[in-house]
């Protein structure tokens, strides 16, 4: 039988706080901000708060470069707000779970600092040193170090470049999978273990819920740290992902960590995440790593090209084929989470919907979805106010350390001939799309901030905005927290059998969600013009229409007229 655990049965809300709420006027996001506005996320009925990282950092990746594990970073306020937070969401009933970035600190982080000494300092071996190669033994071309040095291996980095940095004063390159200021941590080092394993436990102590771990599946290097095979078609991302010692580490940060039923979600960073892998980080078993679910990338890349100034081609077939896929990899042990974006990724209604003229019945299609799919539901904060892509102009825009290195360095190379060039591809997945301020109310700044924000606000804020969708019935909003609602109240929503039915439809998907002798129809109408539905013969019939982003009857007709993204939940009878 099918085990019953809080977090099936809760939906998660993702707080990026530098984007949220700005309490103290300094036009940056900070905790009190998240503190004035847990009501909001009561109301909405959320049972679990995401926090992204709030650590003291340079904020060279906002926060995701963290210099002090177990302080707070003074923009964001002070251990006592964080304490604040933590009571006020258990007050309403919702836990916190905090990000685990533990595959890299900053460079301004005491080991990294103390590494840097020397070859012999305490803490050099905390981290991923090694020697260049002679420039006459390779084919590279950049970032030749001094002396004709060139990086250890051909690694690119995934915000472009080399995904080494040469340190003149020791002689030797460290590894940065992300910008130069993240360096890894070597995991090899049980010291490096320990220490996060501590850390962990402090938090723990704390009273927290639980983590969401960061890119957690690259902590583990391949031996050797071989260069890429283009020949074989191995890139860097295939060399770093789930590597030889990572269930061996995660096992033992599964002994190790105290668990009090926590939720645990691993990022997983890779397309596609073989199967056996995904199996095993989430087996509760004891050869299973026992996270309670993660985050796999496969639907967030369909449009996506090699590099971020290119996209791809992708249809709803190809969407469902990766839904239904994961669907069934977890139908009987493990757990799927869903998302449809976060603070990685562009606004779902501008990329899966129609973020123009059906910009609500979209959003509430795409909410329909991610709350009747078999799996733990990720609300990403303005997700629930049909918030859209930014109309990004020209590069000073971006603020994304994601966006900006890789664009600057291929104009350097000439690799990319202008900003116009890139302009349309960076508007549809830069990151910075959901990192724009949640917009809630008409006023200056959104109601944001009483200062010019970090990052410009959407100049849809005016129609778009929180207060204009808790005025509202019909919006986004309100649609939202009847979704979570149903969840809270259908057992058959977390725990019944998923089973699609349209996998060749281009336009619809349909799906039945089936627990006992409850059952759930599904059907979704992804597209700009009407579409009609021969309903199969056995849903034909009596049926309540639980909820729908349209005015229609109760009763399932042999064929169903759906207007313009148009979703419809039955519950048959
Ligand atoms: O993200 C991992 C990651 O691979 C993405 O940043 C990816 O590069 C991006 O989605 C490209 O589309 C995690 C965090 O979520 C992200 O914010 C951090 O920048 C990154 O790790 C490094 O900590």
């Amino acid at each position: 039988g099918e085990r019953r655990r809080w977090w099936k049965e809760a939906v998660v809300y993702q707080v990026y706080p530098r984007s949220f709420a700005d309490s103290d006027g300094d036009g940056v996001g900070d905790i009190r901000g998240i503190v004035d506005r847990v009501g909001h996320l009561d109301d909405l009925g959320v049972d679990v708060v995401w926090l992204n990282p709030v650590y003291e950092s340079p904020q060279a990746d906002n926060g995701y470069d963290i210099a002090d594990y177990r302080a707070i970073d003074e923009q964001y306020g002070t251990m006592a707000d964080w304490e604040e937070l933590l009571d006020t969401l258990h007050d309403h009933d919702i836990r916190l779970i905090m990000d685990l970035v533990v595959n890299h600190t900053s460079d301004e982080h005491d080991w990294f600092q103390n590494a840097l000494t020397s070859r012999d300092a305490d803490y050099r071996d905390y981290y991923v040193w090694r020697e260049g190669r002679d420039a006459a033994e390779v084919d590279e071309t950049y970032d030749v170090g001094p002396d004709g040095e060139v990086p250890p291996n051909d690694w690119e980095s995934f915000f472009g470049g080399p995904a080494w940095a040469y340190h003149e004063a020791t002689g030797e390159w460290y590894l940065h999978l992300f910008d130069r200021k993240q360096p890894d941590l070597n995991w090899e080092n049980p010291d490096v273990r320990d220490d996060v394993f501590e850390m962990m436990n402090w938090w723990i102590e704390k009273g927290i819920d639980g983590f969401r771990m960061d890119v957690i599946n690259l902590v583990s290097k391949p031996e050797g740290l071989p260069s890429t095979d283009p020949e074989a078609g191995i890139r860097t991302i295939d060399r770093v992902t789930n590597g030889p010692r990572v269930h061996e580490f995660l096992g033992e940060m599964r002994d190790r960590v105290l668990d009090r039923g926590f939720l645990t979600v691993g990022e997983m960073i890779g397309d596609p995440l073989p199967v056996e892998h995904a199996r095993r980080y989430v087996s509760p078993g004891p050869d299973g790593d026992g996270l309670s679910m993660l985050f796999h990338f496969e639907h967030v890349l369909l449009d996506r090209g090699e590099r971020i100034w290119e996209t791809a081609d992708w249809d709803l077939t190809d969407l469902k084929a990766v839904f239904d896929r994961w669907q069934a990899a977890f139908a009987d042990e493990g757990w799927n989470s869903l998302y449809l974006n976060n603070h990685d990724q562009p606004r779902m209604v501008s990329r899966f919907g129609n973020d123009g003229e059906y910009r609500r019945e979209s959003a509430k299609l795409l909410g329909t979805l991610l709350h009747t799919l078999r799996g733990t539901p990720y609300v990403y904060q303005g997700e629930e106010l049909g918030m859209t892509n930014y109309p990004f102009e020209s590069l000073d825009d971006f603020r994304d350390v994601g966006t900006l290195n890789p664009v600057r360095t291929a104009l350097d190379r000439g690799v990319v001939e202008s900003f116009d060039a890139v302009k349309e591809a960076l508007r549809a997945n830069s990151r910075d799309n959901a990192r724009t301020p949640v917009q809630w109310s008409d006023e200056e700044h959104a109601g944001f901030s009483d200062a010019e924000p970090w990052i410009s606000v959407n100049p849809n804020y005016g129609e778009v905005n929180a207060e204009a969708e808790r005025a509202d019935e019909d919006s986004v909003y309100h649609y939202y927290r009847r979704l979570v609602e149903f969840r809270h109240e259908n057992d058959v929503v977390v725990y019944g059998d998923y089973d699609p039915l349209t996998p060749d439809h281009e336009s619809l998907w349909a799906y039945t969600r089936t627990l006992g002798d409850e059952r759930l129809f599904v059907v979704l109408n992804f597209a700009d013009e009407a579409t009609t539905y021969d309903a199969p013969a056995e849903l034909v019939g009596d049926a309540t229409l639980a909820l729908g982003n349209y005015d229609a009857d109760d009763g399932v007709d042999e064929t169903l007229d759906l207007r313009p993204w148009e979703a419809r939940v039955y519950r048959a009878r």
